[in-house]
């Protein structure tokens, strides 16, 4: 018997053979075969109604009845089976690609294994970005090559004033008569934050800085970190709530003493050194009875303000400004500044910050 006139009970061989098909299809794949070997331009449900045609005039109604009912109940069980063998593979992706989220940071460094750290300085920078972060500061940065007027000039540091002497200073050669410099401060970065914002402004500037200095406590190149904000009605308490909040939480001591000294800077007025409390005997920071000089900072000179294009009658604000370096060993009792250019591995490794740990405010940084 030929395909067109298979009977009643070869349509149901047909349709539970497709059923058996599906149910051994494991995969998409299998399935697709089964699909298209049914109801493809080839398929056997195909080739059955290309075949009604032939079939004796008075037969057909039924026959024609009969296979659209089978096309109906085949074209529900491919999609059931489509269905199910897609929800499998999701499950199965699912459970091979589950993470616990509860497990704890991995040891550092895990047993055995030779991992990078984070050096000192980064990690420093990156506590100062989350600490001066919670106050609402942003972070600018700015080119270590810079020219005078931004170095110097828009500070309000006179020509006279010996950081501009060469000795202090890195100068490059002259292009059109200007000299320009290595940035001695990021106090720059600062005035190109001011010409190109408007206020408020709240950034802090960590960066490399450069002098010509060198003994067992400076390095020609450094870093400093630096801070900015100007806003209506900007005050002194500002400035001293903003920088002993900052200092107890980096140093993660809550009581620890803090003293505002006057000072000069010629970018600030009025101009104050920052100390906090230590034991000189013992190098111990809090309450030791003794002071040490910890940053300087002030409310931005009116001049500085106008320099930048900013009306000092409608805005005012306090910098400040420190060495990473310096308060990176005071932190962690470092007794020296040279190693932390000299790429010596065991004292990276001793010091090294785990990478898996950024610092957090929750854990206090
Ligand atoms: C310091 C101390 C005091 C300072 C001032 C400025 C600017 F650009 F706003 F005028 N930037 N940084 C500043 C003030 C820096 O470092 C010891």
């Amino acid at each position: 018997m030929s395909e067109t006139t298979m009977s009643g009970d070869d349509l149901a061989a047909l349709e539970a053979e497709t059923a058996a098909a599906l149910a051994a299809a494991a995969d998409l794949r299998a399935w697709d075969a089964v699909r298209v070997g049914t109801l493809g331009k080839s398929g056997r449900l195909t080739a059955l109604l290309k075949g009604l045609g032939a079939v004796p005039a008075e037969q057909r109604k039924e026959r024609g009845g009969a296979l659209n009912r089978l096309k109906g109940a085949l074209e529900g069980r491919i999609e059931a089976r489509r269905a199910e063998l897609e929800a499998a593979a999701l499950e199965a992706r699912l459970s091979a690609e589950r993470m616990d989220v509860t497990l704890p940071p991995r040891p550092f460094p895990p047993a055995g294994a030779d991992q990078g750290g984070i050096h000192p300085i980064s990690r420093t920078m990156e506590e100062l970005v989350a600490l001066f972060g919670a106050q609402g500061f942003s972070v600018a940065e700015g080119p270590d090559i810079e020219s005078d007027w931004h170095n110097f000039g828009a500070l309000n540091i006179p020509e006279h004033h010996p950081a501009r002497q060469d000795h202090d200073t890195f100068y490059l050669p002259a292009i059109d008569g200007r000299r320009p410099v290595l940035r001695t401060h990021t106090s720059p970065v600062q005035i190109r934050t001011m010409v190109a914002q408007e206020p408020p402004i709240r950034v802090i500037v960590p960066g490399r800085t450069w002098r010509a200095d060198h003994d067992a406590t400076h390095s020609p190149m450094f870093h400093q970190v630096e801070g900015l904000v100007i806003d209506r009605g900007i005050t002194l308490g500002h400035l001293k709530g903003c920088l002993i909040d900052f200092l107890r939480a980096f140093f993660g001591i809550s009581d620890l003493p803090v003293r505002f000294r006057a000072s000069y800077f010629p970018f600030t007025e009025p101009s104050m050194e920052v100390d906090i409390g230590w034991n000189r005997r013992t190098g111990e920071l809090g309450k030791g009875g003794d002071w040490l000089e910890i940053l300087g900072s002030g409310m931005v000179h009116p001049r500085v303000l106008a320099n930048c294009g900013i009306d000092p009658r409608e805005w005012q604000g306090f910098a400040f400004g420190m060495g990473i370096e310096r308060i990176t060993m005071l932190k962690h009792g470092m007794p020296d500044l040279r190693p932390f250019y000299e790429s010596d591995v065991r004292w990276l490794r001793h010091w090294a910050a785990d990478p898996l740990s950024p610092p957090s405010l929750a854990e206090g940084v």
